[in-house]
């Protein structure tokens, strides 16, 4: 099924670029007009009357100019439309596919001339609701794991982030992807990583922002280091638990996001699956907090000793 997700994507771009009848003719919004096309452009691209209207807003300190799209604008990028299959965790954790065809957001910032210097994407609904990922986490690779539901990262393959007009949440079939609105999806980075809730619904602007992100806070731990009785359960803590994974490593190596993970369950959700680390025999817990929006604590080493 995955194999043939290649394959579908290319038929899609040609037939995507057969329907709106503009191959090699780009229909993207003019920089140098404030961002907005000319009526002419606009109502050329749109077909029909009412279509025109603006989508997607690219802005911020971290682009040379706002660019303005409208959906037919957004479809007629033939150069950057994928169709994808995605692996996805969310916070209760429940495992899930979804599909997606729409545009790279890579090409987005390019056409509106995103800076060196720009540090973080924000994505925003209609209604409010954003999502913010460092530069990193947006240029990073990320796959689908197409074993996810077996735990297994065998067969994991690259997948771009995109702005999805239609799209299918629990299917892995891309022609089970129906129209709707904007929808931000990006690949996986390990598979406990938490895309969803960053899978904005709805999308209406994306803000590059030169603003530097900081990073998360360490963890903390309690009891503090030191020797404890035997059979001691160690809590692992942060500020921002419910926005963030902790991962950590008992053998002394440096915890990654393929390390094991504290928190599996947002705390509103499933708490019980957040269980203290057993010391049941001299210990050092090593561990780092990785969430989107901010780049990744420092480790933190907590060393136990039994009385
Ligand atoms: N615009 C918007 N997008 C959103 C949200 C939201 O409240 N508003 N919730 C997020 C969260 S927390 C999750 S888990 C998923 C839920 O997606 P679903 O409704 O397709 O299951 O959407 C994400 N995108
Ligand atoms: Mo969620």
């Amino acid at each position: 099924m995955f194999k043939k997700i290649g394959l579908i994507t290319f038929l899609l771009v040609i037939g995507l670029s057969l329907l709106t009848g503009c191959q090699g003719q780009k229909r993207e919004v003019n920089p140098a007009s404030a961002g907005r096309a000319p009526e002419s452009q606009v109502n050329q691209a749109a077909g029909k009357a009412g279509s025109g209207e603006v989508v997607l807003t690219v802005k911020g300190s971290g682009v040379e100019h706002e660019t303005k799209y409208n959906l037919d604008e957004l479809k007629s990028m033939t150069d950057a439309l994928a169709g994808e299959c995605y692996s996805t965790v969310n916070n209760w954790p429940a495992k899930k596919f979804f599909v997606g065809k729409g545009v790279l957001v890579s090409q987005l910032l390019r056409k509106a001339g995103i800076k060196d210097e720009a540090r973080t994407i924000t994505v925003t609904a209609a209604d409010g609701y954003n999502a913010t990922l460092t530069r990193e986490q947006l240029d990073e690779k990320r796959y689908c794991f197409p074993n996810l539901q077996k735990g297994s990262a065998e067969g994991a393959r690259e997948v771009p982030a995109i702005l999805a007009w239609e799209h299918q949440e629990g299917a892995s079939d891309l022609s089970k992807a129906v129209g709707g609105n904007l929808r931000l999806l990006f690949g996986q980075k390990g598979m406990n990583d938490v895309v969803t809730a960053a899978y904005v619904k709805d999308v209406a602007t994306i803000e590059v922002s030169t603003a530097p992100p900081g990073r998360w806070d360490v963890v903390g731990a309690e009891p503090a280091p030191g020797k404890v009785k035997r059979g001691t359960g160690v809590v692992l803590s942060h500020p921002g638990l419910d926005r963030v994974k902790i991962y950590y490593t008992l053998d002394g190596s440096t915890p990654d996001i393929k390390s094991l993970v504290y928190n599996p369950s947002a705390t509103y959700f499933q708490p019980d699956l957040i269980k203290p680390i057993p010391v049941d025999k001299p210990v050092t817990i090593k561990a780092i907090v990785i969430g989107y929006g901010k780049h990744d604590s420092q480790v933190a080493t907590f060393k136990y000793d039994v009385e």
